[in-house]
Protein backbone atom coordinates (compact mmCIF):
# COMPACT_ATOMS: atom_id res chain seq x y z
CA UNK A 1 0.00 0.00 0.00
CA UNK A 2 1.58 3.57 -1.23
CA UNK A 3 0.36 7.11 -0.17
CA UNK A 4 -0.07 7.64 -3.99
CA UNK A 5 -2.92 5.20 -4.46
CA UNK A 6 -4.16 6.28 -1.31
CA UNK A 7 -4.06 9.76 -2.24
CA UNK A 8 -5.88 8.99 -5.59
CA UNK A 9 -8.90 7.58 -3.86
CA UNK A 10 -8.92 10.16 -1.53
CA UNK A 11 -9.00 12.85 -4.43
CA UNK A 12 -11.82 11.17 -6.02
CA UNK A 13 -14.07 12.03 -2.98
CA UNK A 14 -13.22 15.51 -2.91
CA UNK A 15 -9.74 15.85 -0.22
CA UNK A 16 -7.12 17.85 -1.30
CA UNK A 17 -4.41 16.64 0.94
CA UNK A 18 -3.41 12.96 2.81
CA UNK A 19 -0.57 12.95 5.15
CA UNK A 20 0.64 9.97 6.90
CA UNK A 21 2.12 10.06 10.52
CA UNK A 22 3.53 7.60 12.99
CA UNK A 23 1.54 6.90 16.34
CA UNK A 24 3.71 9.00 18.46
CA UNK A 25 3.54 11.62 21.40
CA UNK A 26 2.32 15.08 21.45
CA UNK A 27 5.75 17.01 22.47
CA UNK A 28 5.69 17.98 26.23
CA UNK A 29 6.67 21.59 24.98
CA UNK A 30 3.15 21.67 23.51
CA UNK A 31 0.97 19.88 26.37
CA UNK A 32 2.33 22.58 28.55
CA UNK A 33 1.44 25.42 26.19
CA UNK A 34 -2.39 23.61 25.59
CA UNK A 35 -2.39 24.09 29.19
CA UNK A 36 -1.39 27.06 30.44
CA UNK A 37 -3.50 28.41 27.14
CA UNK A 38 -6.56 26.61 29.20
CA UNK A 39 -5.85 28.45 32.08
CA UNK A 40 -5.04 31.73 30.93
CA UNK A 41 -7.55 31.94 28.31
CA UNK A 42 -10.36 29.48 29.69
CA UNK A 43 -12.49 27.54 26.95
CA UNK A 44 -15.80 29.24 27.97
CA UNK A 45 -18.06 26.39 28.56
CA UNK A 46 -16.12 23.89 26.10
CA UNK A 47 -15.02 21.30 28.64
CA UNK A 48 -14.24 18.63 26.52
CA UNK A 49 -10.91 20.48 25.30
CA UNK A 50 -9.88 19.64 29.58
CA UNK A 51 -10.26 15.84 28.28
CA UNK A 52 -6.53 14.16 28.94
CA UNK A 53 -7.02 11.97 25.60
CA UNK A 54 -6.56 14.98 23.56
CA UNK A 55 -2.84 14.25 24.54
CA UNK A 56 -2.96 10.38 23.79
CA UNK A 57 -3.64 8.70 19.95
CA UNK A 58 -4.11 5.57 21.64
CA UNK A 59 -6.49 6.61 23.53
CA UNK A 60 -9.01 7.47 20.43
CA UNK A 61 -8.03 4.15 18.52
CA UNK A 62 -6.05 1.42 20.43
CA UNK A 63 -4.70 -0.72 17.76
CA UNK A 64 -3.54 2.42 15.68
CA UNK A 65 -0.43 2.11 13.87
CA UNK A 66 -0.67 5.15 11.37
CA UNK A 67 -2.68 8.28 11.56
CA UNK A 68 -3.79 9.92 8.45
CA UNK A 69 -5.10 13.48 8.27
CA UNK A 70 -7.22 14.63 5.50
CA UNK A 71 -7.80 17.77 4.52
CA UNK A 72 -11.59 18.84 2.63
CA UNK A 73 -11.69 22.43 1.20
CA UNK A 74 -15.03 23.94 1.29
CA UNK A 75 -14.77 27.56 -1.49
CA UNK A 76 -17.65 27.54 -3.50
CA UNK A 77 -17.80 29.98 -6.66
CA UNK A 78 -21.98 29.32 -7.99
CA UNK A 79 -23.40 30.39 -4.57
CA UNK A 80 -20.72 32.80 -2.96
CA UNK A 81 -22.15 35.96 -4.34
CA UNK A 82 -25.81 35.13 -3.30
CA UNK A 83 -24.66 34.57 -0.02
CA UNK A 84 -21.86 37.20 0.36
CA UNK A 85 -24.82 39.95 -0.64
CA UNK A 86 -27.73 37.90 1.71
CA UNK A 87 -28.85 39.80 5.11
CA UNK A 88 -27.61 37.58 7.14
CA UNK A 89 -24.06 35.74 7.11
CA UNK A 90 -23.67 31.76 7.55
CA UNK A 91 -19.88 30.64 7.54
CA UNK A 92 -18.98 28.48 4.68
CA UNK A 93 -18.17 25.47 6.27
CA UNK A 94 -21.87 24.93 6.62
CA UNK A 95 -23.06 25.58 3.36
CA UNK A 96 -23.07 22.11 2.50
CA UNK A 97 -24.14 18.81 4.03
CA UNK A 98 -22.90 18.63 7.82
CA UNK A 99 -19.51 17.56 7.62
CA UNK A 100 -19.40 15.32 10.43
CA UNK A 101 -21.67 12.97 8.28
CA UNK A 102 -19.90 13.67 5.10
CA UNK A 103 -16.65 12.95 5.98
CA UNK A 104 -16.89 10.22 8.40
CA UNK A 105 -18.97 8.39 4.85
CA UNK A 106 -15.89 9.35 2.99
CA UNK A 107 -13.35 7.64 5.62
CA UNK A 108 -15.64 4.95 6.07
CA UNK A 109 -15.31 3.77 2.80
CA UNK A 110 -11.89 4.48 2.75
CA UNK A 111 -11.34 1.76 5.16
CA UNK A 112 -13.17 -0.65 3.49
CA UNK A 113 -11.33 -0.26 0.40
CA UNK A 114 -8.19 -0.89 1.80
CA UNK A 115 -9.31 -3.38 3.94
CA UNK A 116 -8.18 -1.37 7.25
CA UNK A 117 -9.72 -2.00 10.81
CA UNK A 118 -9.54 1.66 11.97
CA UNK A 119 -11.52 4.39 13.43
CA UNK A 120 -12.54 7.46 11.20
CA UNK A 121 -12.74 10.80 13.14
CA UNK A 122 -13.64 14.49 11.97
CA UNK A 123 -14.08 16.63 15.14
CA UNK A 124 -15.96 14.11 16.84
CA UNK A 125 -13.21 12.53 19.02
CA UNK A 126 -10.83 14.63 21.05
CA UNK A 127 -8.57 14.80 19.00
CA UNK A 128 -5.96 17.80 18.39
CA UNK A 129 -6.43 17.84 14.73
CA UNK A 130 -4.75 21.39 13.79
CA UNK A 131 -2.02 20.26 15.68
CA UNK A 132 -1.09 16.87 14.35
CA UNK A 133 -1.82 18.21 11.03
CA UNK A 134 0.65 21.01 11.62
CA UNK A 135 2.82 18.14 12.47
CA UNK A 136 2.37 16.18 9.51
CA UNK A 137 3.21 19.53 7.59
CA UNK A 138 0.19 20.04 6.01
CA UNK A 139 0.34 24.14 6.75
CA UNK A 140 1.18 26.28 10.08
CA UNK A 141 -0.75 27.74 12.41
CA UNK A 142 -1.81 31.49 11.50
CA UNK A 143 -2.37 34.50 13.46
CA UNK A 144 -6.09 33.71 13.08
CA UNK A 145 -5.56 30.64 15.19
CA UNK A 146 -6.24 28.23 12.23
CA UNK A 147 -3.99 26.15 9.93
CA UNK A 148 -3.00 27.39 6.96
CA UNK A 149 -1.37 25.64 3.69
CA UNK A 150 0.57 28.25 2.24
CA UNK A 151 -0.50 27.30 -0.77
CA UNK A 152 -4.31 27.10 -0.86
CA UNK A 153 -5.02 29.23 2.01
CA UNK A 154 -7.55 27.83 5.32
CA UNK A 155 -10.74 26.94 3.95
CA UNK A 156 -10.72 23.54 4.58
CA UNK A 157 -11.68 21.33 7.08
CA UNK A 158 -9.58 18.80 8.80
CA UNK A 159 -10.59 14.73 9.39
CA UNK A 160 -8.25 11.64 10.63
CA UNK A 161 -8.37 7.86 10.41
CA UNK A 162 -6.86 5.93 12.83
CA UNK A 163 -5.69 2.66 11.18
CA UNK A 164 -3.78 -0.40 12.27
CA UNK A 165 -1.29 -0.57 9.15
CA UNK A 166 1.94 0.88 9.49
CA UNK A 167 2.34 3.79 6.50
CA UNK A 168 5.16 5.07 5.79
CA UNK A 169 5.32 9.20 6.55
CA UNK A 170 5.57 11.03 3.01
CA UNK A 171 6.52 14.60 4.21
CA UNK A 172 9.25 15.51 6.85
CA UNK A 173 7.88 15.73 10.23
CA UNK A 174 8.35 19.04 11.54
CA UNK A 175 11.33 19.82 13.84
CA UNK A 176 10.14 19.67 17.17
CA UNK A 177 11.21 22.32 18.01
CA UNK A 178 9.82 24.61 15.76
CA UNK A 179 7.72 26.40 17.91
CA UNK A 180 4.22 28.57 17.32
CA UNK A 181 6.10 31.82 17.17
CA UNK A 182 8.39 30.72 14.08
CA UNK A 183 5.37 29.92 11.93
CA UNK A 184 3.76 34.14 12.31
CA UNK A 185 7.33 34.48 11.60
CA UNK A 186 7.57 32.72 8.54
CA UNK A 187 4.39 33.04 7.05
CA UNK A 188 2.27 36.23 8.69
CA UNK A 189 5.17 38.53 8.88
CA UNK A 190 3.76 41.51 9.80
CA UNK A 191 0.49 41.26 8.37
CA UNK A 192 -2.49 41.66 11.50
CA UNK A 193 -5.30 41.89 9.06
CA UNK A 194 -7.22 39.24 10.88
CA UNK A 195 -6.72 40.91 14.36
CA UNK A 196 -7.82 44.47 13.18
CA UNK A 197 -11.29 42.88 11.05
CA UNK A 198 -12.50 40.76 14.05
CA UNK A 199 -15.17 42.78 14.92
CA UNK A 200 -14.95 41.49 18.93
CA UNK A 201 -11.41 41.59 19.00
CA UNK A 202 -11.13 38.03 19.82
CA UNK A 203 -7.71 37.13 18.56
CA UNK A 204 -5.14 37.69 20.70
CA UNK A 205 -1.89 38.55 18.54
CA UNK A 206 0.12 35.63 19.57
CA UNK A 207 -2.01 32.94 17.54
CA UNK A 208 -4.78 32.17 20.26
CA UNK A 209 -8.31 33.66 20.64
CA UNK A 210 -10.69 34.34 23.42
CA UNK A 211 -13.26 31.64 22.80
CA UNK A 212 -15.79 33.92 24.56
CA UNK A 213 -15.13 36.59 22.20
CA UNK A 214 -15.55 34.76 19.01
CA UNK A 215 -18.39 34.95 17.23
CA UNK A 216 -18.66 31.10 16.16
CA UNK A 217 -18.43 30.35 19.62
CA UNK A 218 -21.25 32.84 20.62
CA UNK A 219 -23.41 32.14 17.05
CA UNK A 220 -23.07 28.60 17.81
CA UNK A 221 -21.85 26.72 20.63
CA UNK A 222 -22.83 28.75 23.86
CA UNK A 223 -26.11 27.09 25.22
CA UNK A 224 -26.65 31.18 26.20
CA UNK A 225 -28.04 33.35 23.70
CA UNK A 226 -25.59 34.92 21.89
CA UNK A 227 -23.75 37.88 23.77
CA UNK A 228 -20.87 40.02 22.15
CA UNK A 229 -18.32 42.18 24.21
CA UNK A 230 -18.53 46.28 25.16
CA UNK A 231 -17.15 47.49 21.80
CA UNK A 232 -18.01 44.63 19.45
CA UNK A 233 -18.33 46.24 15.95
CA UNK A 234 -21.27 45.69 13.91
CA UNK A 235 -21.60 42.55 11.91
CA UNK A 236 -23.97 40.30 10.38
CA UNK A 237 -22.82 36.60 11.09
CA UNK A 238 -25.58 34.13 12.65
CA UNK A 239 -23.87 31.35 12.29
CA UNK A 240 -20.38 30.90 12.38
CA UNK A 241 -17.97 33.66 10.99
CA UNK A 242 -15.40 33.84 8.41
CA UNK A 243 -14.13 37.60 8.96
CA UNK A 244 -10.99 35.94 9.73
CA UNK A 245 -10.02 34.11 6.61
CA UNK A 246 -11.76 36.51 4.31
CA UNK A 247 -9.23 38.91 5.09
CA UNK A 248 -6.58 36.78 4.93
CA UNK A 249 -3.85 37.50 1.85
CA UNK A 250 -3.69 32.96 1.58
CA UNK A 251 -7.12 33.02 0.88
CA UNK A 252 -6.82 34.96 -2.30
CA UNK A 253 -5.82 32.15 -3.99
CA UNK A 254 -8.32 31.05 -6.71
CA UNK A 255 -7.04 27.63 -6.72
CA UNK A 256 -8.74 27.45 -3.42
CA UNK A 257 -12.24 27.17 -4.90
CA UNK A 258 -13.29 23.07 -4.47
CA UNK A 259 -14.85 20.82 -7.00
CA UNK A 260 -18.58 21.76 -6.52
CA UNK A 261 -19.52 18.19 -7.01
CA UNK A 262 -18.62 17.14 -3.45
CA UNK A 263 -19.88 20.35 -1.53
CA UNK A 264 -23.44 21.08 -2.88
CA UNK A 265 -24.98 23.79 -0.97
CA UNK A 266 -27.89 22.43 1.24
CA UNK A 267 -30.86 24.12 -0.03
CA UNK A 268 -32.09 25.24 3.39
CA UNK A 269 -28.46 28.04 3.80
CA UNK A 270 -29.90 30.33 1.15
CA UNK A 271 -33.02 30.47 2.60
CA UNK A 272 -31.97 30.84 6.20
CA UNK A 273 -29.40 33.79 5.05
CA UNK A 274 -32.25 35.72 3.49
CA UNK A 275 -34.34 36.11 6.60
CA UNK A 276 -36.26 33.36 6.51
CA UNK A 277 -35.77 31.88 10.25
CA UNK A 278 -39.48 29.53 10.30
CA UNK A 279 -37.87 26.57 8.90
CA UNK A 280 -38.96 23.21 10.15
CA UNK A 281 -36.55 20.18 11.77
CA UNK A 282 -36.94 18.16 8.81
CA UNK A 283 -36.07 21.00 6.40
CA UNK A 284 -32.44 21.85 7.91
CA UNK A 285 -31.95 18.17 8.67
CA UNK A 286 -28.88 17.44 7.39
CA UNK A 287 -27.37 20.34 7.55
CA UNK A 288 -25.33 22.15 10.40
CA UNK A 289 -28.07 24.15 11.43
CA UNK A 290 -29.86 20.79 12.54
CA UNK A 291 -28.11 20.48 15.75
CA UNK A 292 -28.73 23.69 17.16
CA UNK A 293 -31.95 23.93 15.71
CA UNK A 294 -33.56 27.27 13.98
CA UNK A 295 -34.60 28.44 17.78
CA UNK A 296 -30.28 29.18 18.41
CA UNK A 297 -31.32 31.43 14.51
CA UNK A 298 -34.09 33.44 15.90
CA UNK A 299 -31.84 34.27 18.93
CA UNK A 300 -28.79 35.38 16.90
CA UNK A 301 -30.76 37.65 15.17
CA UNK A 302 -32.09 39.42 18.10
CA UNK A 303 -28.17 39.33 19.43
CA UNK A 304 -27.74 41.54 16.33
CA UNK A 305 -30.65 44.01 16.59
CA UNK A 306 -28.51 45.14 20.21
CA UNK A 307 -25.87 46.74 18.20
C1 LIG B 1 -13.19 24.17 19.96
C2 LIG B 1 -13.14 24.52 18.50
C3 LIG B 1 -13.58 25.77 18.12
C4 LIG B 1 -13.86 26.89 19.12
C5 LIG B 1 -12.49 27.55 19.42
C6 LIG B 1 -12.04 27.41 20.83
C7 LIG B 1 -10.51 27.55 20.95
N1 LIG B 1 -10.05 28.37 21.83
O1 LIG B 1 -9.78 26.90 20.23
C8 LIG B 1 -14.81 27.81 18.29
C9 LIG B 1 -16.24 27.37 18.47
C10 LIG B 1 -14.71 29.28 18.64
C11 LIG B 1 -14.33 27.46 16.89
C12 LIG B 1 -14.42 28.33 15.81
C13 LIG B 1 -14.04 28.01 14.52
N2 LIG B 1 -13.64 26.81 14.08
CO1 LIG B 1 -13.23 25.33 15.27
N3 LIG B 1 -12.71 23.83 16.27
C14 LIG B 1 -12.66 23.59 17.54
C15 LIG B 1 -12.07 22.20 17.83
C16 LIG B 1 -13.24 21.26 18.16
C17 LIG B 1 -11.02 22.14 18.92
C18 LIG B 1 -9.95 23.26 18.84
C19 LIG B 1 -9.03 23.24 20.05
O2 LIG B 1 -8.51 22.22 20.42
N4 LIG B 1 -8.86 24.39 20.69
C20 LIG B 1 -7.99 24.55 21.87
C21 LIG B 1 -6.68 25.23 21.43
C22 LIG B 1 -5.72 25.52 22.56
O3 LIG B 1 -5.99 24.32 20.61
P1 LIG B 1 -5.95 24.41 19.02
O4 LIG B 1 -6.95 25.46 18.61
O5 LIG B 1 -6.09 23.02 18.47
O6 LIG B 1 -4.57 24.83 18.47
C23 LIG B 1 -3.67 25.65 19.10
C24 LIG B 1 -2.55 24.81 19.51
O7 LIG B 1 -2.69 23.57 18.85
C25 LIG B 1 -1.36 25.57 19.06
N5 LIG B 1 -0.45 24.73 18.29
C26 LIG B 1 -0.65 24.12 17.15
N6 LIG B 1 0.44 23.47 16.77
C27 LIG B 1 1.37 23.69 17.72
C28 LIG B 1 2.66 23.21 17.81
C29 LIG B 1 3.43 23.58 18.93
C30 LIG B 1 4.81 23.07 19.05
C31 LIG B 1 2.89 24.41 19.92
C32 LIG B 1 3.71 24.82 21.09
C33 LIG B 1 1.58 24.87 19.80
C34 LIG B 1 0.83 24.49 18.69
O8 LIG B 1 -1.77 26.65 18.27
C35 LIG B 1 -3.10 26.58 18.06
C36 LIG B 1 -3.67 27.98 18.11
O9 LIG B 1 -3.97 28.36 19.40
C37 LIG B 1 -11.42 21.86 16.42
C38 LIG B 1 -11.48 20.39 16.00
C39 LIG B 1 -10.53 19.55 16.81
N7 LIG B 1 -11.02 18.45 17.34
O10 LIG B 1 -9.37 19.89 16.95
C40 LIG B 1 -12.24 22.74 15.44
C41 LIG B 1 -11.49 23.38 14.26
C42 LIG B 1 -10.21 23.96 14.79
N8 LIG B 1 -12.38 24.45 13.85
C43 LIG B 1 -12.42 24.65 12.59
C44 LIG B 1 -13.14 25.70 11.95
C45 LIG B 1 -13.36 25.60 10.47
C46 LIG B 1 -13.63 26.78 12.71
C47 LIG B 1 -14.22 28.10 12.17
C48 LIG B 1 -13.52 28.63 10.94
C49 LIG B 1 -15.75 27.89 11.89
C50 LIG B 1 -16.49 29.14 11.47
N9 LIG B 1 -16.35 29.57 10.22
O11 LIG B 1 -17.23 29.71 12.25
C51 LIG B 1 -14.06 29.02 13.41
C52 LIG B 1 -12.70 29.76 13.37
C53 LIG B 1 -12.38 30.55 14.60
C54 LIG B 1 -10.87 30.75 14.74
N10 LIG B 1 -10.36 31.86 14.28
O12 LIG B 1 -10.21 29.84 15.21
C55 LIG B 1 -11.53 23.68 11.84
C56 LIG B 1 -10.25 24.43 11.44
C57 LIG B 1 -9.67 24.07 10.08
C58 LIG B 1 -8.41 24.89 9.87
N11 LIG B 1 -8.17 25.30 8.64
O13 LIG B 1 -7.66 25.16 10.78
C59 LIG B 1 -11.31 22.55 12.92
C60 LIG B 1 -9.97 21.84 12.88
C61 LIG B 1 -12.48 21.54 12.73
C62 LIG B 1 -12.25 20.57 11.58
N12 LIG B 1 -12.41 19.28 11.83
O14 LIG B 1 -11.92 20.95 10.48
N13 LIG B 1 -13.76 26.24 16.85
Amino acid sequence: MTLTLLQEAATALGFSRVAALPITQVEDEFRVFYEEYLTRCGHADLKYLERPERFTLTAIYPNAKTLLIFLYPYRFRSVEAQLRAAPYKIARYAWQKDYHYLLKEKLNALLEKFNWQGRAVTDSAPVLEKYWARRAGMGFIGLNSLLIDPLSGSYFLIASLFIDEKLQPDLPRRDLNSFLANDFHTFCKDCTLCIDACPTSALSGDGLMDTQKCISYQSIETKEAAVYPEGTKKHRWIFGCDICQQVCPYNKNEKSYSDEKFNETHPAIPLVASGEDTLTRSEIKGSVLERRGMKKVRENKEALEKF
